[in-house]
């Protein structure tokens, strides 16, 4: 995810950063960097323009040039500006007063409604025990009830459908008086898009609207489309009325232009974020937080928090500690292990530990094989092993080989690997990244 605006942002300030003292064409230097890093990530130029001007006169006016480490303090204003840029604090979904809260999804076809309307029932039944009931209003493509169908059983919603030869304002309204008999708490309507926005798509948006009085209408934009993603955006805004954006796709999209400009161009937060074709891939959207991701400051509170979904909270506040203590041991490196695994595909994970992102380490693709075989490396440990592996030399390396079925090359990799990991979170803590617990703190 914004792999390329990230690379090219981190590197435009990798020289402030490593500064001592900073001149104003350092920090001129540095906004032309960011500039052409943004444009290239396809995000409004006029976005772009104000972006810089803002970061430009709070480099220069607060006097971060005279400061002690002024290089951190260009890569707080971004990071702050960033955030704010993409909406600031994150914003939640209303509950309407007196259930049900109904949700109207919008959006081009093929821009992930129903995906997103099964990940929300999915996420509101996770998140707030909220039981779901979808409507099926999408009448034109034969394939798109099944669908709703399919996706909804897996979420665990209850569909209501009519088919495909009712009017979906019709099916709207009835589907609403059933959500409300069978006491759902939220009603999600799944309704229809074209290729392009188009007056017959904003006329039955604006019945659909009517008839069924939504909470919120949430907008589902497809991130890998850029630019044009906010200009439909913007379109919509003038013909229905939008809350919020579910920004979808995101997994496919390196460049970020839609994220970081649709806030700005429609006035509309982000609320969620569309990683994937799975349900579970979807999560509310933190504008702190993607700002530290893309200036690969990590993102250690949606990695807790994930943690914290997978496990009960104590076990997370335990891991949050230790990492930030840098009190850690092989016997946390395999709870660790364990609890990635239940939380999913190890390779989406990576990205979000600090220290890891830009670094060698974020490339290196996960086998789960080889998750396997390190597993069973540290299982062959002494408990004082585990604890001090500054001891696993010699004989010791070799009876760990032999318990594990590995080799002591394997053994001595693991070793070498666990140490480069503890120098990596020991310059965490020492505050190579100072500004991130501070920024944690802000973000809470
Ligand atoms: N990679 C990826 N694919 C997605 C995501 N959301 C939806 N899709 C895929 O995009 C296609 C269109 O999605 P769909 O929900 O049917 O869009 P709709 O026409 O707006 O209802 C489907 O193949 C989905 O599996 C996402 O976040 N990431
Ligand atoms: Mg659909």
């Amino acid at each position: 995810m914004f792999d390329a605006l990230s690379e090219k942002l981190q590197s435009a300030l990798s020289d402030v950063r490593a500064r001592g003292t900073l001149t104003e064409d350092d920090v001129a230097k540095a906004m032309r960097e960011i500039r052409l890093a943004l444009l290239e990530a396809d995000v409004n130029f006029k976005v772009v323009k104000s972006f810089t001007q803002t970061v430009k006169e709070r480099c220069l006016g607060a006097d971060v040039l005279g400061r002690l480490n002024p290089g951190q303090q260009v890569v707080k204003i971004v990071s702050e500006e960033l955030t704010a840029l993409m909406g600031g604090s994150s914003a939640g979904l209303p509950f309407a007063p007196r259930p049900p809260t109904v949700i109207l999804m919008a959006g081009l076809q093929g821009s992930g409604k129903t995906t997103a309307t099964a990940k929300l029932a999915r996420h509101l039944k996770s998140e707030h025990g909220s039981s779901v009931g979808l409507a099926a209003c999408d009448v034109y493509r034969p394939a798109a009830v099944d669908q709703l169908m399919k996706v909804g059983a897996q979420a665990d919603a209850e569909v209501y459908e009519q088919g495909t030869d009712r009017d979906p304002v019709d099916i709207a309204r009835w589907a609403l008086e059933r959500a409300k008999q069978d006491g759902k708490d939220v009603l999600i309507v799944d309704t229809s898009g074209r290729l392009h926005v188009d007056e017959k798509l904003m006329a039955e948006l604006v019945a659909i609207r009517k008839a069924v009085r939504p909470t919120s209408v949430l907008l589902v934009v497809d991130a890998m489309t850029g630019q044009d993603a906010v200009n439909v955006a913007e379109q919509f805004s003038q013909a229905v009325a939008f809350d919020g954006v579910v920004m979808s796709k995101l997994d496919g999209d390196a460049r970020g232009g839609a994220a970081l400009s649709v806030k700005a161009v429609t006035g509309k937060p982000i609320l969620f974020a569309s990683t994937g074709e799975k349900l579970d891939q979807f999560e509310r959207f933190h504008p702190d937080r993607m700002a530290q991701r893309i200036l690969g400051m990590g993102d250690v509170l949606s990695f807790i928090e994930k943690a914290e979904a997978q496990f009960g909270e104590d076990e997370a506040k335990e891991l949050e500690r230790k990492l930030k203590r840098n009190e850690f041991t092989f016997d946390d490196f395999l709870s660790q292990l364990k609890m990635m695994r239940r939380m999913g595909p190890l390779q989406s994970l990576m990205g979000m530990i600090p220290g890891l992102a830009g670094s060698d380490l974020q490339n290196v693709k996960v086998d789960e094989r080889e998750i396997d075989r390190i597993e069973a490396i540290v299982l062959s440990m002494t408990a004082l092993e585990r604890r001090r592996p500054d001891l696993i030399k010699g004989s010791r390396r070799l009876r760990i080989a032999r318990g594990s079925g590995t080799s002591v090359q394997q053994v001595n990799q693991l070793v070498k690997q666990f140490a480069q990991m503890q120098k990596l979170m020991k310059q965490m803590g020492r505050g190579k990244m100072p500004d991130l617990q501070a920024l944690m703190r802000q973000g809470r």
